[in-house]
């Protein structure tokens, strides 16, 4: 009897590494950087500073804003929410978000009140560093920190005496909390959170033991 060996072709899909375009001061870019170092996935950083003239960022991202990941397949994944939650999925190591749907929209929620405070924190800077002092509104500036304040206050009664946001493991709440209250650290040093929320300050003091947070702190100036 003839044995028939039956040849398949082997296809390779030939892949570019995965790209992460960003900057080191976007507590954004911060947050999924953290994720895929917390999921070892390696992914190169190209720095971009959307804020320069030159910049090429919309031709990638039409919303004009980092981070914006470029997947292996070189098709652009966008916003961080996304990016967090695509590079969550590609590994089983260290999950970030539940998979059941209840807890999985408890982690988010704990992300977007984090999100929420990057934004206001965004928002009432650019008040401050863009507009002619003449049109600027404190009114505008005021309600932006009052959000803070808010979201701060909400954390931290959420938080309690709890190791971790959300069950007993670091997930992207954790993740996303710590980016929030380091931008504030970065670029509001005057609210002063650390005394008033210790149990905030507990965690953020926790998260900077692992190296992914640690090297991802945003350079000074
Ligand atoms: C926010 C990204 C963002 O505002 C996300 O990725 O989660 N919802 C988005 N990025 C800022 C950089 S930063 O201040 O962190 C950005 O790219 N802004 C440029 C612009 O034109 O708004």
């Amino acid at each position: 009897m003839r044995l028939e060996v039956q040849q398949t072709p082997i296809r390779m899909a030939i892949l570019d590494p995965m790209k992460l375009i960003g900057s080191l001061t976007s507590p954004y870019v911060r947050k999924v950087r953290i994720v895929f170092n917390e999921k070892k996935l390696d992914v190169d950083l190209e720095l971009e500073n959307v804020w320069a003239a030159d910049t090429k960022i919309s031709a990638i991202n039409p919303l004009g804003k980092v981070p914006c990941l470029i997947s292996d397949d070189g098709e652009a994944i966008y916003d961080s929410r996304v990016i967090a939650e695509y590079a969550d999925g590609l590994s089983p190591v260290s999950r970030l978000i539940p998979t059941e749907n209840r807890e999985r929209a408890a982690v988010k929620t704990w992300e977007a009140l984090a999100d929420g405070i990057m934004d206001a924190g965004i928002l009432a800077r650019l008040e401050r560093t863009l507009r002619p002092a003449e049109q600027q509104s404190q009114t505008w500036y005021d309600r932006q920190m009052g959000k803070i304040d808010a979201a701060l206050r909400e954390m931290s009664e959420q938080l309690g005496e709890n190791a971790w946001c959300h069950g007993n493991q670091m997930t992207l709440a954790d993740i996303a909390v710590g980016c929030a209250i380091g931008y504030l650290l970065f670029r509001f040093p005057e609210v002063k959170w650390q005394a008033q929320y210790p149990n905030l300050d507990r965690l953020y003091q926790k998260l900077l033991q692992r190296p992914s947070f640690m090297e991802t702190i945003p350079p000074a100036a």
